[in-house]
C-alpha cells in the first residue's frame, strides 16, 4: 500500500471507507444527515402547497448548517500552522515568526473532490469600531487615559497611536473611505492574504509611500475579519475552521475581536506551546478559558518537537497545565492532546525524511512513549502523522462537533419534520373521514377564526415567556450587583487587614478574578433558571396548540406528533474575559497607591474607586447575556406557534382536497406518509440516543 498523506488525513477527518471509517462520528453524522435530507425531499413531494414552504425552510437550514471549530491560544504557539494541518493544506494561511495573525480568519471548507480556493471576503473595521478602540470614550482609550507612566497601559496607548498614525499615513485620504468596506475576491493567493490578515514586523516602523497597496499587512490593521471559501476533499460535511490572533496580555487591540469570535463557539481548540505551556503569566488566555464552557474546550499542547525528552516531559507538562487551570478556576479536567503541527505539516507534505536533527530525536523519543506496541513497521509518514497528535485531535474535534452541534441540529429538524408529516397524515384522515373506521372530523372550522385563535395564542404565550424571562433577568442583575458588592466588601476588608498589619508603605493589590468567579456562578444560575422557564413555556405552548387543533379538527388532530423543542443552551459568559483596569497590577496601581497613601478614609476611597472601575463591566454583564439569551428562547417559542399554524393550514387544505380527490388517492398518500414518518422517527431516535451518550 502506498501511503499518501492527504488521503490519510482524509480518513481521519472525513473517513472515506478506510480502516475504522465506520466508527468515525463525523462519518455517521454525514450518513444520518443524508438520510434526513432525502426524507425531507420525500416530505416536500408529499406536502401540498400550504406545507411546502415549511419543508423548504427545513431544507434551507440543512443546507446552511456549518459546524465551526475555533482555534485560539498563546501567541506564536502554532495556531495557524495547526489550522492549515487540520484543513489538510499545509501552506494555506501564512505562518511564520513574522508575519503574525492579526484578524479572525474563517476557513469555510466545503466537501469536494478537488482542492480549490473559491473566494475570499474581508470585512474592514467600521468607523465606530475604530473609534471605540481609539477615542477617549472607548474602553481602551479610557484605560489608557487612566494609565500612569510606565504602566502596561502606556504601551497599549502607544500601540494604538502608532497603529492609527501608520494606517493614516499609509492609506492617506482613502483611510476614511475604506472603513466599513467589504472586499470580495473570486480567487485568493498568499499575497492577498498577507495584505489583509498579517501584520509584519514593520508594525511601528516607517513604511512605504502611500499608494503602495501591495505590501504585506496593508489592510491588516483595519481588517476586522476574513472569510475564505474553499473546496476540500478532506471534509465530509461543510466545516468552518476559525483561526484567531494570539491572546496576549499586552496587546489588547485585538482582545474584543477574539472574545467576539469565541462568544458562540461550542468547539474550541486551545493551543499552547510545550516549552512554556500555560503559566500564570498567561492571564488573558486563562481568563478566556475560564469563561468558556469547560466541556467545549480541547487543549492541544503543540511544539513537542522542541522538547529534549518529550516522553518524560509530557506528563510533567500535563500536570502543570492542569494545576494552573485548577488554580484559575479553569477546566482542569479538559482533554489535553500533545503533538506537533510541524510534524503534521511534514507528513502532509510527504517530507519526513529531512527533519532537523533535534526534531528527529524528539520524534524517536516520543515514539517510544506514544506508540504502545511497535506496530508492524508503519510507513514513516504515517508514523509521523500519528505522532503529530493530529489524528487524536481530529477525533476529539469530530466527537465534540457532533455532540454539541450536529446531533442537536438533526434532532431539531427531524422533530419538526415529524410534526409536519403528522400534519399531512392528519390531513389525509380528514380526507378519508370515517372511511377508515375513524370518527368523522369535527364540523368544518372557520379559517379566519383559526388564524385569529393562533394570533391570540401567540401573543399570550410570548408575553408570558417575556415576563418570566424578564423576572429571571432582574434576579440575575440583582445577583450580579450583590456579587459585586460582596467582592468590594471582601476586598476592602482585606485592604484594611493589610493596612493594620503592614501599614501603607507596602503595596497591596486586588485580584479581580474573585469577582469573575462570583459572576460566572451568577450566570450559571441565570442560565439554568431561564432554560427551565423556557422549557415550561414551550410545553404549555405545545399543549395549547394541540388543544386548538383538536377543537378545530377533532380526532384527526390526534394524528399529529407535535415536537417539544428543548431550550437551547445559554452562550458561555465570555464577556467576563475582557480586561478590566484591576487586571493591571503594575504601574497605575502602584501610583494610585502612592497618591492615595496618607489620605484619610483610605478604604472608602478605595471602595469607590474599585466600584467606579467595575461599574460598566457589571452593568453590561448584568444585562447583555440575559438579553441575547432571551431573544434566542423567544425565537423557539415563536417557531412552535408558527408550526402549529402551519399544520392548521395543512389540515384545512386536506379538507379542501377531500372534495377533489378519491378515497384511494388519499389512502395511497396516507401509506406514503406512514412510511416517511417511520423513517423520520427512526432518525429522531438515533439523534436522541446520541444525545444520551457520554
Ligand atoms: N518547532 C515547531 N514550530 C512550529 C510548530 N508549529 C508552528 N511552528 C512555527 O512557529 C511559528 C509560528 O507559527 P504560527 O502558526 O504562525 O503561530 P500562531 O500561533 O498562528 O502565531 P500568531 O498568530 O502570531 O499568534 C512558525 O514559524 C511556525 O512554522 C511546531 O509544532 N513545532
Ligand atoms: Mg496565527
Amino acid at each position: 500500500m502506498t501511503f499518501v498523506p492527504q488521503d490519510l488525513h482524509a480518513e481521519t477527518l472525513a473517513p472515506s471507507g478506510g480502516l475504522g471509517a465506520r466508527s468515525e462520528p463525523l462519518e455517521e453524522f454525514a450518513a444520518l444527515q443524508a438520510r434526513l435530507l432525502s426524507a425531507l425531499h420525500a416530505l416536500k413531494r408529499l406536502a401540498g402547497e400550504t406545507a411546502q414552504p415549511a419543508v423548504s425552510r427545513l431544507l434551507q437550514e440543512m443546507a446552511d448548517f456549518e459546524p465551526a471549530v475555533t482555534v485560539l491560544g498563546q501567541v506564536k504557539s502554532g495556531k495557524t500552522t495547526l489550522v492549515n494541518a487540520l484543513a489538510g493544506w499545509p501552506d494555506l494561511l501564512p505562518t511564520d515568526v513574522n508575519p503574525w495573525t492579526s484578524v479572525v480568519t474563517s476557513l469555510h471548507l466545503a466537501p469536494g473532490s478537488e482542492q480549490g480556493k473559491i473566494g475570499a471576503r474581508f470585512h474592514l473595521m467600521r468607523e465606530e469600531e475604530w473609534d471605540r478602540l481609539l477615542s477617549r470614550g472607548g474602553r481602551l482609550g479610557e484605560l489608557a487615559q487612566r494609565a500612569d507612566a510606565a504602566s502596561e497601559l502606556e504601551v497599549i496607548r502607544a500601540q494604538i497611536g502608532a497603529m492609527r498614525d501608520k494606517s493614516r499615513r499609509r492609506l492617506g485620504k482613502k483611510f476614511e473611505l475604506l472603513l466599513g468596506q467589504v472586499h470580495e475576491y473570486g480567487q485568493f493567493d498568499r499575497d492577498l492574504l498577507e495584505r489583509y490578515i498579517c501584520l509584519g514586523d514593520d508594525f511601528a516602523a516607517p513604511e512605504a509611500a502611500a499608494g503602495d497597496t501591495g505590501k504585506q499587512g496593508w489592510f491588516a490593521d483595519i481588517t476586522r475579519s476574513a472569510e475564505l471559501f474553499l473546496r476540500a476533499p478532506s471534509v465530509a460535511v461543510p466545516i468552518c475552521l476559525r483561526d484567531t490572533p494570539g491572546v496576549n496580555d499586552t496587546f489588547l487591540m485585538r482582545e474584543q475581536v477574539t472574545i467576539g469570535a469565541v462568544r458562540d463557539a461550542r468547539v474550541c481548540v486551545v493551543v499552547l506551546s510545550a516549552h512554556q505551556a500555560l503559566s500564570s503569566t498567561d492571564l488573558g488566555l486563562l481568563r478566556l478559558i475560564a469563561a468558556l464552557n469547560a466541556r467545549d474546550i480541547i487543549l492541544f499542547v503543540n511544539r513537542i518537537d522542541e522538547l529534549s525528552d518529550p516522553a518524560a516531559q509530557v506528563p510533567q507538562i500535563e500536570a502543570q497545565v492542569r494545576q494552573t487551570l485548577a488554580r484559575h478556576d479553569g477546566p482542569a479536567g479538559a482533554e489535553i492532546i500533545f503533538g506537533s503541527a510541524s510534524w503534521a505539516t511534514r507528513a502532509l507534505q510527504g517530507a519526513v525524511g529531512d527533519l532537523p536533527p533535534a526534531s528527529g530525536a524528539a520524534l524517536v523519543n516520543w515514539a517510544e512513549a506514544a506508540l504502545a506496541e511497535p506496530e508492524q513497521t508503519p510507513e514513516p509518514a504515517e508514523m509521523v502523522w500519528h505522532l503529530s497528535g493530529l489524528p487524536g485531535l481530529h477525533r476529539a474535534i469530530c466527537r465534540q462537533m457532533v455532540a454539541a452541534l450536529g446531533q442537536p441540529h438533526l434532532l431539531r429538524i427531524a422533530s419538526a419534520a415529524v410534526t409536519l408529516a403528522g400534519g399531512l397524515r392528519a390531513a389525509s384522515v380528514v380526507q378519508v373521514g370515517g372511511g377508515v373506521g375513524r370518527p368523522a372530523p369535527a364540523a368544518p372550522a372557520d379559517p379566519g377564526g383559526i388564524t385569529r385563535a393562533f394570533g391570540a395564542l401567540r401573543s399570550s404565550h410570548a408575553s408570558a415567556l417575556a415576563a418570566a424571562l424578564a423576572e429571571a433577568a432582574a434576579a440575575h442583575q440583582d445577583r450580579t450587583r450583590r456579587a459585586h458588592a460582596g467582592f468590594l466588601d471582601r476586598a476592602t476588608q482585606s485592604l484594611l487587614r493589610h493596612l493594620e498589619q503592614h501599614g501603607d508603605k507596602a503595596l497591596w493589590s486586588c485580584d479581580p478574578n474573585g469577582l469573575r468567579i462570583l459572576l460566572k456562578s451568577a450566570h450559571a444560575v441565570y442560565a439554568s433558571r431561564a432554560a427551565a422557564i423556557a422549557g415550561r413555556a414551550f410545553k404549555a405552548a405545545v399543549e395549547d396548540v394541540a388543544g386548538l387543533l383538536y377543537d378545530n379538527f377533532g380526532d384527526a388532530a390526534g394524528e399529529i406528533e407535535l415536537a417539544l423543542p428543548q431550550a437551547p443552551e445559554a452562550p458561555a459568559p465570555v464577556a467576563l474575559a475582557q480586561t478590566i483596569i484591576l487586571d493591571f497590577n503594575d504601574g497605575w496601581w502602584a501610583s494610585w497607591w502612592r497618591r492615595a497613601r496618607g489620605y484619610r478614609a483610605f478604604s472608602e476611597r478605595f471602595a469607590r474607586m474599585i466600584a467606579d472601575e467595575t461599574a460598566e463591566f457589571i452593568t453590561q454583564f448584568g444585562s447583555e447575556p440575559p438579553r441575547s439569551y432571551a431573544a434566542q428562547l423567544m425565537a423557539v417559542l415563536d417557531e412552535i406557534l408558527s408550526q402549529g399554524q402551519q399544520i392548521a393550514a395543512t389540515l384545512a387544505e386536506g379538507r379542501g382536497m377531500a372534495e377533489g380527490k378519491g378515497i384511494s388517492g388519499a389512502q395511497g398518500q396516507r401509506q406514503a406518509i406512514e412510511a416517511l414518518l417511520a423513517d423520520l422517527r427512526g432518525i429522531v431516535r438515533l439523534c436522541d440516543a446520541r444525545e444520551g451518550a457520554p
